[in-house]
């Protein structure tokens, strides 16, 4: 008797799994896609980096069961044009988002990497922060918040045009649609699906559950946060010192964010107001000096950010969590990017715009566990304009020939290419707005980075060495010992200016300085 249940167990096991694999093989050949894109996210601040500062294991996660990249870099360190380049392969001078200005409102009509999947099958999606001002055309779904959008009860701009006002916390709401589009779609068909997060965006509003994430922590100060910019012209003219963050609006500090706090619920309202007020309490800022001040900020500016960081990485999780219960994880691309990195304090800054490394790199994690290998690093540079090859390339698609960037698919194989690149070029254009940052162009090689500012307040070179300055505070451009290497990267910066049809940067170079 035992022994019949017993194989009857087992020809029913063996059933489900012959199933389960006939399921499998049919469904293998198209890979899904998610990309979670997240907006001003510093290496910084997530641990498989190696940050000081917080744990983000969902992210760390996607790292170990698949590849991190060590080397990845934007383009133009802003939102709009980070996702024009995202979406397109492009530059931006090709694609047309140059800034978040409204002069540069890119026309969302031009080929994009989800129109070639939509056509081959595939269904297409993209959810939460978007920023460029013309709404999405080529996805089968969209839901966005308008422009920069909101932390709490954000709206949502629907694909009639029409808006809706959805309670509760944006990084929450907006995985809350991902998933449920997840669940909705059409499960005969492949998907790639963009999240986008707004998190940790400025004004840095936490989650209020995550108001207490960071008690009794204090921030490790980075070493040049009390830089004094010698030698570097366009440092010292930006305007985007932690020291300066607005009392009211960034450091929630007399007087608070009367806008944001009167978009909460009350029971949103009083929570948060009863911890900032207690915290607010703690400090009197007519007995602190300056330096004291700019102190504080750096705290707080560091627990409100971190705080947003923690949301959004328990909001991966969640992602993870559901690809494993829908046993979705073999067959499921996951990708965690940010529209570039972040300043936490390094040369006493927030915000990004500058080449600098801390918002020139991009932090870069992939899982895909039919191609990558657990806990695999990648050395080599790959550049925003990578991505929409590297997804054509995913799914078996030939890449036209005007996408600039390059599939960084076969730096996962044995033999890799050897002529992969040796040097990135970056073109920063957006002036004065918000941060007076000069507009600039430059290439980054290995060791070296040299980068051309111009415009009406100034033109001029900087030079870094990064291996012996990795913190790129001396500017060694004009030391004599340097002429030879300093002419090396001019003859390349031309080459990739050609390369890449940059017509603004090769007329600058014409004024020889
Ligand atoms: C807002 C911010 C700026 C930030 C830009 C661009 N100010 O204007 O600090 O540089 O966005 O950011 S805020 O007071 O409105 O927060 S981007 O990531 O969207 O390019
Ligand atoms: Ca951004």
């Amino acid at each position: 008797m035992k022994n019949s249940i017993f194989l009857k167990t087992l020809l029913f096991a063996s059933i489900i799994v012959f199933l389960a694999a006939f399921k499998y093989e049919n469904k293998a050949e198209k890979p899904n896609i998610i990309i979670i894109f997240s907006d001003d996210h510093a290496l910084q601040a997530i641990s498989a980096y190696g940050s000081p500062h917080i744990n983000t294991p969902n992210i760390d996660r996607i790292a170990r069961e698949g590849a991190i990249f060590k080397n990845s870099f934007c383009t133009n360190s802003l939102c709009a044009p980070s996702r024009a380049v995202l979406l397109t392969g492009k530059y931006n001078h090709i694609n047309g988002q140059k800034d978040n200005t409204p002069q540069s409102d890119m026309d969302t009509r031009q080929p994009m990497f989800s129109k070639t999947l939509m056509e081959n099958g595939y269904q297409t999606s993209w959810i939460g922060k978007w920023h460029i001002k013309n709404n999405p055309v080529h996805f089968d779904y969209w839901k966005i918040l308008p422009g920069q959008g909101q932390y709490y009860n954000p709206d949502f701009i629907n694909m009639d045009g029409s808006r809706e006002r959805i309670s509760g916390y944006s990084t929450e709401i907006t995985t809350d649609m991902s998933l449920d589009w997840l669940e909705r779609r059409d499960k005969l068909k492949p998907f790639c699906m963009v999240i986008g997060q707004k998190a940790p965006h400025r004004e840095w509003l936490p989650d209020i559950q995550d108001l207490h994430a960071f008690d009794g922590k204090t921030f490790k100060l980075p070493d040049n946060y009390f830089d004094d910019y010698e030698g570097r012209k366009a440092a010292k003219h930006q305007l985007m010192e932690v020291k300066d963050q607005r009392w009211a609006l960034d450091s929630k500090f007399d007087g608070q964010n009367t806008a944001t706090v009167k978009r909460m619920s009350p029971e949103q309202q009083a929570a948060w107001n009863k911890y900032y007020d207690t915290e607010n309490a703690k400090i009197d800022t007519t007995k602190m000096s300056a330096k004291e001040k700019a102190l504080w900020k750096y705290q707080r500016y560091m627990h409100d950010y971190l705080g947003c960081v923690v949301s959004l990485d328990r909001n991966i999780g969640r992602v993870l969590d559901y690809l494993d219960k829908n046993n979705l994880t073999e067959n499921t691309v996951v990708i965690y990017t940010s529209d570039q990195g972040f300043y936490l304090g390094e040369h006493g800054w927030y915000d990004k715009r500058f080449m600098y490394e801390q918002s020139l790199r991009m932090p870069l994690v992939m899982r895909f566990p039919k191609l990558i290998k657990p806990k695999t690093e990648v050395n080599e540079m790959v550049v925003n304009i990578d991505f929409a090859p590297t997804i054509l390339n995913l799914v078996g698609l030939s890449i036209p020939s005007d996408i600039q960037g390059k599939s960084f698919l076969p730096l996962f194989s044995k033999n890799k290419p050897k002529d992969w690149r040796k040097a990135t070029f970056y073109h920063y254009y957006e002036y004065p707005q918000d941060h007076r940052v000069m507009p600039h162009f430059g290439i980054r090689t290995d060791r070296y980075k040299l980068i051309r500012f111009y415009g009406k307040n100034g033109d001029f070179w900087e030079l870094y060495d990064l291996k012996k300055d990795a913190d790129e505070m001396k500017n060694i451009y004009e030391k004599p010992e340097n002429q030879a290497i300093i002419k090396t990267l001019k003859v390349q910066l031309n080459d990739l200016i050609k390369q890449y049809q940059d017509v603004e940067a090769e007329e600058v170079l014409k004024k020889r300085i």
